[in-house]
């Protein structure tokens, strides 16, 4: 396949609730949907999920823009390629900045599907014709709200709740949602907001029945993790630790999670997430399909990694109208009782609409042969 040019679309989108974690506040979110077209004037569609500042990682909405328009795009134009595996390979000699990468790489998975007149999840080699998906809720300025708001998404048939904690706002939140909420799947992401100082604390979020906590410690402590794994009885999930497939293999090899959330943008595309997955799956890791506030076309792209054999717990890709007035796609993502079903047309399975699109643009970037 031969892409002929890139399009960095830059959008910002008002989300419709703030969302707070233990490193933030956000209430817009600024979105790059990259657009490969094939010298038929097809074209395929990605998206870059870097956030507005390096605060979840070290990667941003601009230094990812540079990346993609200054490396990565003129680097996929230059070469042919026969499949999106590829692309991995032509841009390892780039050091990280892996949501930029799976920016691009996502785009030409898309296209890729397209040209073969198949869906995105049949050709990364999923299966399932629909998934399970839960949701994450951010940190209330008080307790009272965030029941509100279990309550509202248990209603909704969410198949499991994912709180934010932080510290000061842990023991004592959980202990309340627990009374109020005694058998609800549900488990808490802490955003590296702890260090094993807190062991004793984390300790005793033991008695709550979680499904899992998801990264404690900071993204670098994988001897840590697996530390802590060893005191508590909840299982330790990671996600910001599992930057690419070799902190995957640590992580599994010393003992530090028992879970794995993937997030394409973080392990730097689909490539890389396959890998990890098949890995996962001969150690009997369980897995997930984590989110970054995605629009429409990461919301697609997540639920056709999410149809992989080993993803068997519900993932973060709730509906489109979760953050979003109006979405950039359609048909949107919509969850019913906690349910995705996985469109059967061709690629990522639903348009982006650019007449929806520019209410966002801010511009658009064309990077040419
Ligand atoms: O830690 O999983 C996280 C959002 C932004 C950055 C990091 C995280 C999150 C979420 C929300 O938890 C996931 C979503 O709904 O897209
Ligand atoms: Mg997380």
């Amino acid at each position: 396949m031969k892409i002929k040019e890139f399009k960095l679309h830059e959008l910002e989108m008002e989300m419709k609730h703030p969302f707070t974690t233990s490193f933030g506040t956000q209430t817009k979110r600024h979105i790059t949907i990259v657009e490969a077209v094939n010298a038929d004037g097809l074209s395929g569609f990605g998206e870059c999920v870097a956030g507005e500042d390096p605060l979840y990682s070290e990667e941003f909405m601009d230094s990812a823009m540079i990346a993609m328009k200054k490396y990565f795009a003129p680097i996929i134009i230059k070469n042919e390629i026969s499949h999106p595996d590829e692309v991995w390979d032509l841009l390892v000699p780039f050091k990280k900045n892996n949501m930029a990468k799976a920016g691009i790489e996502g785009a030409v998975w898309d296209l890729y599907a397209k040209e073969n007149d198949r869906t995105l999840a049949e050709t990364v080699g999923g299966r399932k014709a629909e998934v399970d998906v839960g949701i994450s809720l951010g940190l209330e300025d008080t307790d009272e709200l965030l029941l509100d708001r279990i309550q509202e998404k248990v209603d909704e048939g969410y198949k499991r709740i994912k709180v934010k904690i932080k510290p000061g706002r842990d023991v004592s939140m959980i202990r309340k949602v627990r009374a109020v909420f005694p058998d609800i799947p549900l488990m808490v992401d802490a955003n590296s907001a702890y260090t094993l100082d807190d062991t004793e604390l984390l300790k005793s979020l033991d008695e709550f029945n979680l499904m899992m906590i998801e990264q404690p410690l900071a993204a670098g402590d994988i001897v840590d993790h697996a530390k802590l794994q060893k005191e508590i009885k909840t299982p330790v999930c990671l996600d910001e630790s599992i930057d690419s497939y070799q902190a995957a293999k640590a992580a599994i090899e010393l003992g530090s999670c028992e879970i794995i959330n993937v997030k394409v943008g973080r392990v730097g595309g689909i490539t890389q997430s396959k890998k990890i997955h098949d890995l996962a799956e001969r150690h009997n890791i369980p897995l997930w399909c984590g989110g970054m506030l995605e629009a429409g076309v990461g919301r697609l792209h997540n639920i056709a990694i999410t149809t992989l054999s080993n993803f068997t717990l519900p993932g973060d890709t709730a509906s489109s109208s979760r953050y979003w007035e109006e979405d950039i796609i359609t048909p949107e993502v919509v969850a019913e009782q906690g349910v995705v079903q996985v469109s059967g047309k061709p690629g990522i399975g639903a348009e982006v609409d650019f007449n929806k699109m520019k209410k966002y643009l801010k511009q658009t970037i064309t990077i040419t042969e």
